[in-house]
């Protein structure tokens, strides 16, 4: 074997989109040099690194085989994600990183790429030799799943037509319907390129399935599903109301049509198929297609939503052996929400089997259901994609409505559950360009390189524009008395919500706690006396700096800057900080800033937090950790309570303040430079 050969054509090989076949025929020497050199040839001088690729005993792979190559994959659908599970097991088993670069080499192109993406960055993310590597972002490798199908085959066009220093960016339309559409109000929302990145990388960190049972069974990892897709639900009513849009209604009627169309105009290059569109007004239907191993009546999904509805009435779930588990306070919402998610870690996946996921799969399938047109799922069916989907805020809200369902079952929480004693919170503001208690948004525009995502040709830079909501930072302003004579810690929680309803009525306690969106959560030393704490809006727990979103600097541990690098993996997860705040309204929108300081050495979680990446832990969790905050996850708001207003619910360690969100129909002058490759972010504030 000539070992040259070997290195380069793994280099390549990736990035040309290569027959598999061809790549088969590298088993064979003579075909496999007439391979390289025409890789060569095509790739030139440009491929300067090689890698040596050591000769290994190859695991099995034939499961994650039966994936066709160019097919869609679907982490919702059950013999993907048996694939899947099969695949990140190998991954996971694989002796030393050196082994594991070599089956990836055999994988990469025998593989789905969707599914070898997954799998790799999940088993990336888990093992403990590549917990400093950072792992692409999907946006890296997959940039047609987040860009309209228009602007990838223009730069494909202008790269091969337009001299590299003479070509101007393309813009990426906003538009994915026209102003007939209601909901076109918020896709920007919906089709950000940030918040469809996190989800799926929070479905990354979080997967369903592995032999490995730790890599599912993380610390409350059901009730962060059911938390952190409740948030988005409060974003997005939240949002909807900014604009209009009287907050989204749960889609709980399986056989009533779904009102809201989605045309999504993304094209898969891997698949070389526009992704499916959904006609307003489709019911999902019985589903038969033997091509996904999937057959499943609606009557099934009406049966497992039934059974919840039962567990929750009784206050326990049924086992398999037949006996019964109490959802008890402390852990009843992390039961059901692994039950309902469902992933292994499911008490009884044969009783409630698969609700959520199945939900996605249904509705991706309802303009095909028995495959008889040949087509393959819509947005719903990919965690990447789903959020585009108004569908996906229905179903997601009946999800988080079976949820409440459960919060509403415990009792509320008392005052001394509440109060910390000795600490008066006297008053909470925002200090920011807006002037007191005014937030400011307005868009943002952004840019782009596509190029080396188009078809991994060096064609040379190849910038697209794209505009993206945008807030001016701000500072939390809070004074706190510790009226104890000693320094204590407490645990400083913030959240804003809407004051009205779509009618403009004030919202009572019940419906606002629901809309109540985590803004940030730090802990914090309290002197004695008087205490002005400042903290900064870009602080946030929930989020992840713009930069890091689309981060990602090919750096290994031991490269130069390797500390930075090892907080780009986990740390790819969190809402991205462009779209912390809502986007309000031209008038101003009026929002109820809340802030609770509670007694941190009741929330704390003894664990040693050196070198973990813990700054979107709200939403993520911390890796390898336990979730660091003892309350339920939401608390103080998770759960009912009989005070009518918000000004019922305040203790004396709380406060609130009205502000409003002005929102300027303009685009804020902050350029950015994003490379959809390399996803090195360069940004200039002018
Ligand atoms: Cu994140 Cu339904 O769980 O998409």
């Amino acid at each position: 074997k000539d070992e040259n050969v070997t290195q380069v054509v793994q280099i390549i090989a990736q990035k040309l989109n290569i027959n598999p076949d061809n790549i088969e025929s590298t088993k064979r020497p003579d075909k496999y040099k007439s391979v390289t050199n025409q890789l060569v040839n095509k790739f030139g001088a440009d491929a300067g690194r090689t890698i040596p690729v050591r000769n290994i005993a190859l695991p099995d792979v034939s499961l994650p085989q039966q994936l066709p190559y160019n097919d869609h994959f679907s982490l919702f659908v059950p013999a993907h994600r048996r694939m899947a599970g099969k695949l990140i097991d190998i991954f996971m088993n694989m002796r030393d990183v050196n082994d594991l670069q070599s089956l990836c080499s055999y994988c990469q192109l025998r593989i789905n790429p969707h599914m070898f993406n997954y799998c790799l960055s999940v088993a990336i993310l888990h093992r403990p030799d590549t917990k400093g590597l950072n792992i692409p972002t999907l946006a890296e490798n997959f940039p047609d799943k987040f860009v309209d199908q228009k602007v990838v085959r223009k730069a494909r066009e202008i790269t091969t037509t337009v001299q590299k220093g003479e070509r101007t960016p393309i813009v990426i339309p906003q538009a994915t319907a026209s102003d007939l559409e209601p909901e076109q109000r918020v896709a920007y929302f919906r089709e950000d390129i940030g918040i469809n990145l996190h989800h799926w990388h929070w479905h990354l960190v979080y997967p369903f399935e592995s032999a490995d049972v730790n890599i599912v069974n993380k610390d409350r990892r059901g009730e962060l599903f059911y938390y952190m897709h409740q948030q988005i639900i409060a974003r997005y009513n939240t949002e909807r109301m900014c604009n209009n849009l009287a907050r989204v209604e749960p889609y709980q009627d399986f056989r009533g049509p779904i009102s809201e169309g989605y045309f999504p105009k993304l094209n898969s290059q891997v698949a070389s198929r526009a992704w499916p569109p959904r006609f307003a007004h489709s019911r999902i239907q019985d589903l038969d297609r033997p091509v996904d191993l999937i057959r499943a009546d609606v009557y099934q999904l009406e049966i497992w939503r039934d059974r919840f509805l039962e567990a929750i009435e009784a206050g326990a779930i049924l086992l398999p052996n037949g006996r019964t588990h109490p959802l008890d306070e402390a852990t009843g919402i992390d039961v059901l929400g692994n039950l309902m998610e469902s992933s292994i870690i499911s008490r009884n996946r044969s009783h409630y089997g698969d609700l959520h996921n199945m939900g996605h799969v249904f509705i991706s399938f309802a303009h095909d259901p028995d495959n008889r047109h040949l087509e393959n799922f819509g947005v719903m069916g990919d965690s990447a994609t789903a959020m585009r989907d108004p569908v996906f805020y229905r179903w997601h809200a009946h999800v988080d409505d079976i949820f409440n369902l459960h919060k509403a079952k415990l009792p509320a929480y008392t005052p001394r559950q509440l109060e910390f004693p000795a600490i008066r919170v006297s008053s909470i503001g925002v200090e920011g360009r807006g002037g007191a208690n005014t937030l400011r948004t307005q868009w943002e525009q952004s840019t782009v390189e596509l190029s080396r995502g188009l078809d991994f040709m060096p064609r040379g830079s190849m910038l697209a524009r794209f505009e993206h909501l945008q807030h001016d930072d701000f500072n939390y302003v809070i004074e706190v008395d510790n009226t104890s004579g000693a320094s204590l810690m407490g645990t400083v929680r913030i959240f804003i919500a809407p004051v009205a309803d779509e009618r403009g009525h004030t919202l009572p306690f019940e419906e606002q706690r629901r809309l109540m969106i985590e803004l940030d959560k730090f802990s914090q030393g309290l002197r004695p006396g008087n205490n002005t704490i400042r903290h900064r809006s870009t602080e946030s727990s929930v989020t992840i700096p713009y930069e890091r979103t689309f981060r990602n600097q090919e750096r290994r541990p031991g490269d130069p800057g390797s500390t930075e690098a090892a907080e780009f993996d986990f740390c790819g997860c969190g809402w991205p900080h462009h779209m912390l705040l809502p986007k309000g309204t031209a008038q101003g929108y009026k929002m109820v800033l809340f802030v609770m300081v509670s007694n941190w050495m009741e929330d704390r979680i003894e664990q040693d937090l050196v070198g973990s990446c813990n700054d979107a832990a709200s939403y993520c969790g911390i890796r390898d950790r336990k979730y660091p905050d003892r309350k339920a996850m939401g608390y103080p708001f998770d759960r009912p309570n009989p005070a009518r207003a918000l000004s019922d619910f305040l203790r004396p360690n709380m406060a609130v303040r009205e502000c409003s969100i002005n929102f300027t129909d303009a685009t804020r002058n902050l350029s950015f430079e994003i490379s959809f490759f390399q996803l090195e972010v360069k940004f200039t504030r002018k």
